[in-house]
């Protein structure tokens, strides 16, 4: 399974293709929009998630509800783009230069300056527009199409903010489905209330500042097979590829999975999870310090992902630029921006993440149909039971 991202944050839409999805999958269009709308949510947003209402279109390999096995191709259009049309038109224009809401004073921090040097754009419009996180909205999209094939197979996607600034959020052992609900009903995606509370002030805070806020968050994926990825070559380790696609979140700075970095720390004793074989749950371990992955293949535990966010870096009060006309010192360009989008990258990344975790279900169970797919999972799982 692939897919690709084509469009502008102020362009017409944005559009997608996802190929090699499988046939008679039914897809259930309030489900898809429902990551779409999640996306948009949480505290710290600024004025534009008001303007959008994101709402897939299926354009292709969708057949009366279910899909045919052809590429899924979608659209989410932008309602911004109104008020853009000559800004970011597509026809030609007799002079460039001026007046377009031209881009000359790179925000540090953001893809402005190497993606002007590098693509020798003059107007760095030509790169923020498509370096905007606007462009997660597909591979939500993407990975609202993903997690109802994760979902006919019981694979459940969970996500939680556990930072946001210098509040940490207390941690608590929950099933997968409390941690679901209950942080679909915070406003920044925390079960802890007292943390929930101090992050709003914290958000609140960097506002009236002109300044923005990152964070940490955790995705959760359970009931996955063990033995997606595999150790034989290095791009096939499902670990690293869920870093990548971690990373590839626009801000993201780091990932780690179980007990991550802290693992420098500990002997190997207080590390590594002991093994354990009971004949009603077969192989498993004692504990998941490992987050689900050994030789960048999973466990069958939980697969634990924490994923860290630098603050977004158009700043209302901005830092110090170079104008790249007059090469001078000038403050940054300021473009309306969001002060705090940990909660919604949360979203994101539970998405992208299902996504990795569908491509290598894909790879390892194959098929072109639901029911081929079924069948080579079963026949799998009796293997794996008679091991
Ligand atoms: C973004 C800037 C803001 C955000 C945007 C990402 O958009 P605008 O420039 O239109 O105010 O709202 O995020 C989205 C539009 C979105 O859908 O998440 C940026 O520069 O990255």
């Amino acid at each position: 399974m692939r897919y690709l991202t084509a469009g502008e944050t102020h362009g017409p839409q944005l559009t997608t293709i996802i190929e090699g999805f499988p046939s008679n999958v039914t897809l259930n269009f309030d489900e898809l929009n429902f990551q779409l709308h999640r996306r948009q949510k949480g505290y710290g947003r600024g004025r534009r998630m008001q303007i959008e209402k994101d709402t897939a279109q299926i354009v292709g390999g969708v057949r009366h509800g279910k899909t045919t096995g052809a590429p899924i191709a979608l659209v989410v259009v932008n309602n911004d783009w109104k008020h853009w049309t000559s800004v970011m038109g597509i026809e030609p224009v007799e002079d460039d230069s001026e007046g377009k809401r031209r881009v000359n004073r790179p925000r540090p921090g953001h893809a402005d300056l190497n993606g002007g040097l590098k693509y020798n754009q003059k107007d760095l419009r030509n790169i923020l527009e498509r370096s905007s996180a606007r462009e997660t909205t597909m591979r939500v999209a993407c990975g609202g199409v993903v997690r109802q094939l994760l979902a006919e197979f019981g694979i459940k996607v969970a996500g939680q903010v556990i930072r946001i600034g210098e509040v940490e959020a207390k941690r608590e052992e929950l099933a997968i489905d409390d941690l679901i609900r209950i942080t679909e009903e915070s406003p920044v995606r925390v079960v802890d209330k007292e943390a929930e509370a101090k992050m709003i002030a914290a958000i609140d805070a960097a506002k009236d500042d002109g300044d923005t806020l990152g964070g940490i968050v955790e995705v959760i994926i359970e009931g996955v097979p063990v033995g997606l990825g595999s150790h034989v070559q290095w791009d096939r380790k499902l670990d690293g590829r869920i870093a990548q696609a971690v990373l590839s979140i626009q801000a993201f700075k780091g990932v780690e999975f179980g007990i991550g970095f802290e693992a420098a720390e500990r002997r190997g004793s207080l590390v590594h999870d002991e093994i354990r074989y009971t004949p009603e749950g077969g192989f498993h371990r004692a504990t998941n310090r490992a987050g689900g992955f050994e030789g960048g293949m999973t466990t069958g535990e939980q697969i634990v992902v924490r994923g860290v966010m630098k603050p977004i870096s158009t700043l209302y009060k901005p830092l110090q630029s170079v104008d790249i006309d007059t090469k001078e010192v000038f403050t940054a360009q300021v473009e309306r921006s969001d002060t705090c989008a940990v909660p919604a990258a949360g979203v994101i990344m539970e998405n992208v993440i299902a996504w990795e975790v569908a491509q290598a279900f894909m790879e390892k169970f194959g098929g072109d149909s639901l029911e081929e797919i079924r069948s080579n999972l079963a026949s799998y799982l009796k293997q794996v039971e008679n091991y």
